[in-house]
């Protein structure tokens, strides 16, 4: 049997949540009942929120407006993990109906929870991402996040079936099979991180199937930072449009915000939802102005197992006028993360900065690693792009294009680099996130 998709609607023909679409005027009063509630809330539930209050000299009785954010505490990773495994829970255990973490792999999990109506909210928040970058009910997708203890999986799937979409759970990994029931199943979405989608896309032309000729239509990518320049890569390589979609886990998981596929200028956070804040990252006392770039600070507003207050999310990012919803604002792409920030001789760098000019230069492909060293004896650390030429270029055409990349950073980024061109198909593949900085300095 076939299964016939509902034609899809044009994009503009999507019904939208009423809180789409209201004045900002209507979001703000929303935001502020809503604050009100969340931050007299976790007060009386969360010891943690208790002891920071009182600590801070602030009570919620406080928060009159808006505004009247910055007097509270910020939550950072750290006190998630303190508060192992279940003490940021607002609500008992048999109220919680899911639990996921972080991986844990640089320290202790942090651990996240839900009750019914999070999960209900949450999937609605999905659904609005999906429906925004271009997916509609009836139509088959693709699942590639992983799913577990990591929130994509079962978070992009929740909210795809809400949508009312035929969901295909095939998480992340098994890149032939993710290539065969492509082939077969016809979806006409694809959720996935870029790095994962690029390795399916390279695994397809392997296999002499053309990424561009399958019955992908939309590609809803997110979880790790990328760039204006992937997003052509892809859209191009596999003839699809490429939408971003942002989350963390401490804060609900991917569908935060979502980006629209008329516009594609940059991820709509769900205002009503979640407000956000942006602070200079060295001196988080000062709160920025839309338009200055700075860490991402996310306070929930209707989360009832987890609330979580001016959460530090270390994402480095500015806030950006709604556009296709006006009454939400965007967020500019991420740069990176104030902790995946290398320092090289008091230059910082993003390994984001690196993949924009790379694939600027024809010859090579956007699969690179970044390794810093510091060489024997000596004091100044080094630092490596090894990227991989394209296939369709020589090995002696790539000398050249070495030294423009090795230029290029030096003026875009400041860094003096060494680039070392790789073989195709040489470099790590992802499955999911993928891990562009190895750090073989000597520990200190
Ligand atoms: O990555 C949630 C997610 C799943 C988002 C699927 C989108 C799609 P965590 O594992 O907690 O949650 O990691 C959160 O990933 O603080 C960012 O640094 C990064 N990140 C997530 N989405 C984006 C994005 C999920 N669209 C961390 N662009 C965040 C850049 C992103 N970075």
């Amino acid at each position: 049997m076939t299964l016939h998709a509902t034609e899809p609607a044009a994009a503009t023909d999507a019904v939208l949540d009423r809180e789409e679409t209201i004045s900002r005027d209507e979001l703000e009063a929303l935001q502020l009942s809503r604050l009100q509630h969340t931050v007299a809330y976790a007060y009386d539930r969360v010891p943690l929120y208790k002891r920071k209050f009182d600590e801070a000299g602030v009570h919620p009785t406080d928060l009159r407006e808006l505004s009247d954010l910055d007097k509270f505490p910020f939550t950072t990773k750290e006190d998630l993990r303190l508060e192992y495994p279940f003490g940021m829970f607002a609500v008992p255990q048999h109220e919680v109906a899911r639990i996921h973490a972080s991986s844990g792999t640089t320290g202790r999990a942090t651990v996240v929870g839900y009750t019914k109506k999070d999960l209900a909210d949450w999937a609605k928040l999905v659904a609005r991402s999906l429906r925004a970058s271009g997916v509609r009910p009836g139509m088959k997708v693709h699942n590639a996040y992983g799913y577990g203890l990591f929130t994509g999986g079962m978070g992009a799937h929740a909210g795809a079936e809400a949508l009312g979409c035929t969901v295909i759970p095939i998480s992340g990994g098994q890149t032939e099979r993710q290539i065969t029931l492509i082939q077969d199943f016809k979806p006409d979405a694809i959720l996935a991180t870029p790095t994962y989608l690029l390795t399916i896309a390279d695994a397809m032309m392997k296999q002499g199937i053309d990424p561009a000729s399958t019955s992908l239509k939309y590609a809803v990518l997110g979880a790790e930072p990328w760039t204006e320049e992937m997003r052509h890569e892809l859209e191009v390589t596999m003839n699809i449009k490429a939408c971003d979609i942002y989350g963390l886990s401490e804060v609900m998981g991917p569908g935060v915000a979502g980006e629209a596929v008329e516009t594609q200028d940059g991820s709509h956070i769900w205002e009503d939802h979640f407000r956000p804040e942006i602070i200079d990252a060295f001196d988080p006392t000062k709160v920025l102005g839309d338009g200055e770039h700075g860490e991402l600070v996310f306070t929930s507003l209707t989360k009832e197992a987890l609330p979580i207050i001016r959460y530090r999310t270390k994402d480095l990012t500015r806030l950006l006028p709604g556009t296709a919803r006006p009454a939400h604002r965007r967020m500019g792409r991420i740069t990176g993360r104030s902790d995946d920030m290398i320092i090289l001789r008091g230059v910082n760098l993003f390994p984001s900065q690196i993949e924009e000019i790379a694939l600027r230069i024809p010859e090579l492909s956007p699969h690179f690693q970044l390794e810093l060293t510091r060489p024997e004896g000596q004091r100044m650390d080094q630092l490596t792009v090894k990227i991989e030429r394209r296939e369709s270029v020589t090995v002696e055409g790539v000398a050249s294009a070495a030294k423009v990349l090795q230029q290029q950073i030096k003026i875009h980024v400041g860094s003096s680099c060494t680039v070392s061109v790789v073989e195709p198909g040489s470099l790590e593949r992802s499955n999911g996130k993928l891990r562009r900085i190895y750090d073989l300095r000597p520990k200190a």
